[in-house]
């Protein structure tokens, strides 16, 4: 257990690593808390983005492969959080002095259509959502040797730290896509499906998270379902993200 001063202090040290670009060890090394206090922490850090003059624009989803959860030793997805200053457009330029070691992941985003209602037990999220598009995310760690612990990454606003979306589409069955994530040279293949069987799925897993961690969802924010492969590391160059039927998003990394 941690006292409320204690979230605040770790909140601060996990702000100054993202602001300074300068990692910090695992706060696990020398506090003790659970997931209750590790997403307290995570709204705490949100709450210093807001202070920066950052918005919420949306939600992302982690640990939603198997092959993630098993190596967490969890059951669970975590959930972060997408302010607007996280936003890089489609195809474009990504200053790498910004990021700690990032790495990228390609996703499929999901556009919230109307404010959803996560008290209410019979919400149907599906019907929330208008569009979908491919989708990049960068995530940057702000941990040592990339070496946290399962509440410390949640703590860690599960690594979020910037986003690209590309061209929205109406909504339509992705759970076995292909996907191709091009970093430079490197090619790594991997398919929808690794997203819990089925991106749809994460809408499911959000609403259930959502409702257990009193996140807001509001229409227009972005909703990142979670990686279809492994990360890579994020590198100087173009890097792409394309969906098998869906199209494709990139940005440059300089
Ligand atoms: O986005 C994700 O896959 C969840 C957290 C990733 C943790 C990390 O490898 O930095």
């Amino acid at each position: 257990m941690i006292s409320t001063e204690q979230v605040e202090a770790l909140a601060d040290r996990l702000h100054a690593a993202e602001a300074n670009r300068q990692d910090t060890p695992s706060l696990a090394d020398d506090h003790e808390f659970g997931i209750e206090e590790a997403y307290a922490i995570q709204a705490a850090l949100i709450a210093r983005r807001e202070v920066r003059g950052e918005r919420a624009v949306g939600v992302k989803l982690g640990f939603t492969s198997k092959a993630k959860m098993a190596q967490m030793g969890v059951s669970d997805v975590i959930v972060g959080r997408l302010t607007d200053a996280m936003r890089i457009a489609d195809g474009a330029d990504v200053d790498l002095s910004r990021f700690i070691h990032p790495k990228i992941e390609p996703e499929i985003a999901y556009r919230l259509s109307r404010d959803v209602d996560v008290d209410d037990p019979t919400t149907d999220i599906e019907s929330c959502v208008d569009a979908l598009a491919p989708a990049l995310e960068i995530i940057d760690s702000r941990y040592r040797d990339f070496r946290f612990t399962y509440t410390d990454v949640v703590a860690d606003n599960t690594s979020a730290s910037a986003y690209a979306v590309g061209p929205w589409r109406p909504l339509e069955d992705v759970s076995n896509r292909a996907v191709k994530l091009r970093v430079g040279n490197t090619e790594v293949v991997g398919s929808t499906a690794a997203v819990l069987g089925n991106p749809v799925r994460a809408l499911h897993a959000l609403l259930d998270m959502c409702r257990r961690r009193r996140i807001p969802l509001r229409a227009g924010q972005v909703v990142l379902a979670g990686a279809a492969t492994a990360a890579a590391t994020l590198t100087a160059g173009f890097a792409e993200c394309r969906v098998a039927g869906i199209g494709s998003v990139s940005v440059k990394g300089r």
